[in-house]
């Protein structure tokens, strides 16, 4: 335990990315709205389907000044899915090789979670919104262990009849019914949305839905453009709320795609729709599309704009807190802040493929940044790329020992105080 401990605090320590000060601090006491984009990828963003833009709400955001807007940021998720995502985003620690840590470890383990983090060090009321039941992915126990003051399952809305599809209520309804217990939170407030309509294979209803869907010859993924785009209208009606609360003003709003919706095998049948070929289609090509958004919308600052870095959600927790002005030093994360000038770029997927600004390595294989297989690397970008191999598997293997060994139990960082999950109790919360 000792040694592996000690292990890990120095790849942090010397992993530790320093903050921009032009961004620290940047949105100090804002409340913090987190949005989870269901199976949401980077392609939808700008994309029309016979003319239509499938998310005109998002379109805008993603091009107004004062989003921070992230088209090279990448999902790293496993077999945990929606799960593995939420890990990462709250914790900045990665899911596991195998399953989900929500559920096989989630129950007992330390956590030092986004939750707890800001509400010791920005006095942070805290709640999740989701439209499921709370026992889906362990949620209710993983959430007692991270801080979660208040969770907001199924229990908390009316989902019967076809105000729910597959995982629970409708996005549109989840974000409408849940404004009553929304207004009852503190400021400011750490409150996450996690939406579902967009889920495989992407049904919805007929009153849902105006758009005309692309006509391949895969029905989910024609369907995935509909669901897309009933999501973007639900997160209108949502935004409307908030501008018309007042809560807009000092609140500062992340969404992010949580994985990928549609499959290698379905992204076969998308190639045309994205100009390309089935034919030329490639293992490259399938990495590109792991894209998914980051939105980072801080109204009354006019200074974002695309940022074009790569990076990945085990980046997000260290980028939030330093808007914040919460520094991440001391804490075990194993992303860096995507604004500091230190971070790093080399994104690892959950299989130990990667991808950086300049090549996409998947098992042994090389590409440059145009898709073309480099088989007879120089001497100096093959070193380059071992290291960065070695680099990747050397963090996956220190996050799985972090949680297959549970180390965070014995490594608490000064001035915080570890998560007593016993105080709390979603049945009574708010109600
Ligand atoms: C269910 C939802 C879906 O509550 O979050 O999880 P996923 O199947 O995407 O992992
Ligand atoms: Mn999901």
């Amino acid at each position: 335990k000792g040694a592996d401990l000690t292990k890990v605090l120095a790849f942090i320590d010397q992993h530790y990315a320093a903050p921009d000060p032009q961004k620290y601090g940047l949105a100090k006491g804002r409340n913090v709205i987190i949005i989870h984009l269901e199976s949401f990828q980077q392609f939808l963003i700008d994309d029309k389907i016979h003319g239509q833009e499938v998310t005109p709400f998002l379109n805008h955001l993603y091009h107004d000044d004062q989003t921070f807007s992230f088209p090279n940021f990448f999902h790293q998720v496993g077999q945990g899915k929606t799960s593995d995502a939420e890990n990462m985003l709250e914790t900045s620690v990665y899911g596991l090789p195998q399953g989900s840590v929500f559920t096989a470890l989630g129950s007992d383990n330390t956590f030092q979670a986004a939750p707890a983090i800001l509400g010791q060090k920005g006095n942070y009321s805290s709640a999740v919104f989701h439209g499921n039941v709370g026992s889906f992915w362990n949620r209710n126990s993983v959430y007692k262990n991270m801080g979660y003051q208040n969770f907001f399952d199924a229990n908390y809305f009316k989902t019967q009849g076809n105000r729910s599809l597959q995982y629970g209520l409708k996005d549109k309804l989840l974000f409408h019914d849940s404004i009553k217990y929304l207004e009852q939170l503190q400021q400011p407030f750490y409150a996450k949305f996690i939406t579902v309509t967009n889920h495989f294979p992407f049904p919805l209803d007929d009153e849902d839905t105006d758009f005309q869907l692309p006509d391949t010859d895969d029905k989910v993924v024609n369907q995935y453009f509909g669901t897309a785009h009933y999501l973007d209208q639900a997160l209108k009606e949502f935004f409307t709320y908030l501008k018309s609360s007042g809560l807009y003003d000092n609140s500062l709003i992340l969404l992010y795609g949580d994985h990928y919706g549609l499959s290698n095998k379905e992204n076969l049948s998308l190639a045309p729709l994205l100009g390309q070929s089935a034919e030329t289609w490639s293992s490259y090509d399938n990495a590109q599309l792991q894209r998914v958004p980051l939105m980072i919308h801080l109204p009354g600052q006019h200074h974002g704009g695309i940022q074009e870095q790569y990076g990945g959600e085990i980046d997000v927790l260290p980028t939030l807190e330093h808007l914040l002005g919460i520094d991440n030093k001391g804490y075990i994360q194993f992303g860096t802040d995507l604004f500091s000038p230190h971070h790093d770029q080399v994104v690892a997927f959950r299989n130990n493929n990667f991808v950086t600004p300049t090549h996409t390595v998947i098992g042994d294989t090389i590409y440059n940044h145009a898709g073309d297989e480099i088989t007879h690397p120089s001497k100096s970008l093959r070193q380059k790329i071992n290291r960065q191999k070695k680099q990747v598997r050397t963090e996956l293997q220190l996050s799985d020992t972090v949680n297959n060994k549970n180390l965070l139990r014995f490594y608490t960082p000064v001035g915080f105080k570890p998560v007593a999950p016993e105080n709390y109790d979603y049945k009574d919360s708010l109600t």
